[in-house]
């Protein structure tokens, strides 16, 4: 017991050492990966707002629009390159770094080879190159990382983990492999297992994502026909408490943390309930169901989120509300059509 503590006291004075420079009330440098995926640009928004335009790197492998680079700086960042990453982080001085290169659920199941070398051979580069230059390190994990042997309703903070999809299976590596870098080198390794994360972008290949792409078809076709049976329950969570949860997590403290890997969530909806909360806005609307594969990994995920460790070590609490996201959804996906057509 005594040996342990001493452990723990160690790790933690070590972790101060890599915590960027709050501390010195100057704000982090932070490099975001894989930012034209499904966060990435409103995280840079969202961060850009608190630190600074130019202390945000967006950085992907993909051409940015010309509204992403009038926005604040962006980079061609390849995870895959480690002498690439290196030069990155030297060159801007980065302290944060925020890893959103995955490939997930469904899309995955369609790839695995470059699932395996996104997600796993990416994730060996992110965590090497954070201990070199003690960065702060933040890796989304997911409800994906729960399979069907998982208590579902709720899913605690830990329990069995033995996911079906190689999205899953590669979370689970992260979580592991950052939890170990942190006991073993005091790397300030920081997860989050995100819920279906709702936002107007359009969908990105995941599971979840039927409840972002119900809003777009129904403003552009009146329909839409949904791949989950109406009673598939899921947690769900606006994109706004994401990034709220993401960028409280990111300045906790280490001593307040009795983990490095956190579920949080919002809500938990099925279906026929989004379609339900819809109509208030939307009456015309018609769903109709025809499952397919994605179904099969919806019914071995998470019902129910307990994100009470959350709620309790650094006082996480969700705002937006089924109605509210609802409300935002229909508004934003609206202007987004009107705005560029998709
Ligand atoms: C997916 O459905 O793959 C993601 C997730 C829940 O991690 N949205």
């Amino acid at each position: 017991m005594l040996l342990r503590n001493f452990y723990r006291t160690a790790v933690r004075c070590n972790v101060r050492y890599y915590s960027g420079n709050l501390a010195n009330n100057k704000p982090p440098k932070i490099l975001i990966t894989g930012g034209l995926g499904q966060l990435g640009v409103e995280c840079a928004k969202y961060l850009r707002n608190k630190y600074g335009r130019e202390n945000v790197l967006l950085s992907d492998i993909i051409k940015p629009s010309e509204e992403i680079v009038n926005d604040g700086p962006y980079l061609f960042v390849d995870i895959l390159d480690f002498k690439g990453l290196q030069k990155i982080v030297v060159d801007h001085r980065v302290d944060w770094l925020i890893h959103f290169s995955a490939l997930l659920s469904a899309i995955g199941e369609q790839n695995v080879p470059l699932a395996v070398r996104v997600n796993i051979e990416g994730m060996h580069n992110v965590i090497e190159l954070a201990k070199q230059y003690r960065l702060r390190v933040f890796v989304p994990s997911t409800i994906g990382a729960f399979g069907p042997d998982s208590p579902r309703n709720p899913t605690p903070n830990v329990t069995i983990q033995r996911p079906r999809t190689i999205y899953g299976v590669s979370k689970v590596h992260a979580e592991l492999l950052g939890e170990y870098y942190y006991y073993k080198f005091g790397l300030d390794f920081r997860c989050l297992r995100f819920p279906g994360v709702i936002s107007s972008d359009p969908p990105g290949g995941g599971t979840t994502d039927y409840a972002i792409a119900i809003f777009h078809d129904m403003f552009r076709k009146g329909q839409y026909q949904c791949y989950l049976k109406p009673d598939t329950r899921l947690p769900m969570m606006h994109v706004k408490d994401a990034l709220r949860a993401l960028s409280e997590y990111l300045e906790v403290p280490n001593e307040r943390l009795t983990r490095r890997v956190y579920n949080v969530t919002s809500m938990s909806f099925t279906p026929e309930e989004l379609a339900e909360a819809m109509s208030k806005y939307v009456p015309e609307m018609r769903i109709t169901y025809q499952p397919d594969s994605r179904q099969e990994i919806a019914d071995s995920w998470p019902q129910v989120f307990d994100d009470s460790e959350a709620r309790r070590d650094w006082n996480w609490k969700p705002e937006v509300d089924l109605d509210q996201l609802v409300r935002l959804m229909v508004k934003e996906v609206k202007e987004k059509i009107a705005a560029n057509g998709f």
